[in-house]
């Protein structure tokens, strides 16, 4: 997560903010939901798994051609040769300094998606889906200079990649409802399709939405909030990158059609920007409707919940149903 090689700027900026954020008792505060934990049994394997693929593609980035990879979690029992299955496409982007690895089988003891994956598709909370985990690096071991400023421009312009690259090869390797390899067969099967990312892959969450709501339907920030920078290169607050979201979306025509399921922490260093982003989006962006019955943009917060796989990955649990379940 980048700790140790925080530009002064952004680490002065991170320390200015609290990272002790509260679910307080304002008008907004009141509607943000709790996320409650999960149940014990989620974190024993499961009987029936899925399995985890390395997936090859080529990537075209600055002039430069690039062999990358992705993790790519293949639901239980799925059968390549059945082509009348076929399966939506979660993409999910790690954090800054992490890999291709860090959602599904992170390091540590912490929980790890592939294991929340298999209950929920195993007790019928969910479809079963595929899930693919890129990285905007070149590659697991060729990470950049692991700057914030490296890790900011990779994030803001991860879209293009997933768009030209990733989509097209991937899905078509794959079972899944995309019919053609061009932009338009990307596009007509963006229901299909959802995106989230955790801290700086929460950031390029958001900026997928902005530039490549074409390309996808459904959108996971977890624990990020959107930086938006000026001409000075000085970041602003959330209301101007609320209302620079809310204008991006509104020159394409699907920016009225798209879900934001935001998820983060009280004890996250995340939190509270987050929190104040979803609030300014919640007044200050129309194509955003918060709270309402007819919502496009949820968020929750878990009490104590910090910056870590560990407790972003029991988010999924909660989210992914809203998702992928019986609605
Ligand atoms: C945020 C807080 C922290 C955020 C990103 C970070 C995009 C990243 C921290 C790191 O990589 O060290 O709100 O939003």
């Amino acid at each position: 997560m980048l700790k140790k090689t925080l530009p002064a700027f952004i680490a002065a900026f991170l320390v200015s903010m609290s990272s002790m954020a509260q679910i307080g008792d304002s008008e907004f505060d009141k509607t943000i939901k709790q996320i409650q934990p999960i149940p014990d049994a989620i974190r024993q394997p499961a009987k029936k798994q899925g399995r985890i693929e390395e997936f090859f593609y080529t990537a075209k980035s600055n002039g430069k051609s690039l062999k990358k990879h992705a993790r790519v979690y293949l639901p239980y029992n799925y059968d390549a040769s059945d082509k009348k299955m076929k399966y939506d496409v979660l993409y999910l982007m790690h954090g800054g300094g992490d890999k291709t690895t860090s959602f599904l089988t992170p390091p540590q003891d912490w929980l790890p998606l592939r294991q929340v994956l298999d209950h929920l598709i195993a007790d019928g909370k969910m479809r079963p889906i595929i899930v693919v985990t890129p990285t905007f690096y070149d590659d697991d071991e060729n990470i950049g200079s692991n700057t914030m400023n490296d890790g900011i421009a990779r994030t803001r312009n991860f879209h293009t990649e997933l768009q030209n690259d990733l989509i097209p090869v991937v899905e078509n390797a794959y079972n899944t409802f995309i019919e053609g390899t061009d932009s338009m067969a990307v596009t007509r099967s963006r229901s299909h399709r959802a995106y989230g990312g955790f801290s700086m892959g929460a950031l390029s969450t958001w900026f997928q939405l902005a530039y490549g709501v074409n390309a996808v339907k459904y959108f996971l920030p977890l624990s990020g909030d959107l930086w938006i920078f000026n001409d000075k290169n000085e970041r602003q607050d959330a209301k101007t990158a609320a209302i620079w979201l809310n204008d991006q979306l509104k020159s394409s025509p699907y920016g009225n059609d798209f879900e934001v399921y935001g998820y983060t922490g009280t004890k996250d260093i995340a939190g509270n920007p987050q929190k104040n982003l979803v609030e300014a989006l919640s007044k200050n962006a129309s194509l955003f409707r918060y709270n309402k019955p007819n919502a496009n943009l949820r968020f929750e917060m878990k009490e104590g919940g910090q910056h870590f796989y560990g407790h972003i990955n029991e988010y999924l649990y909660w989210a992914l149903p809203l998702i992928y379940g019986e609605k």
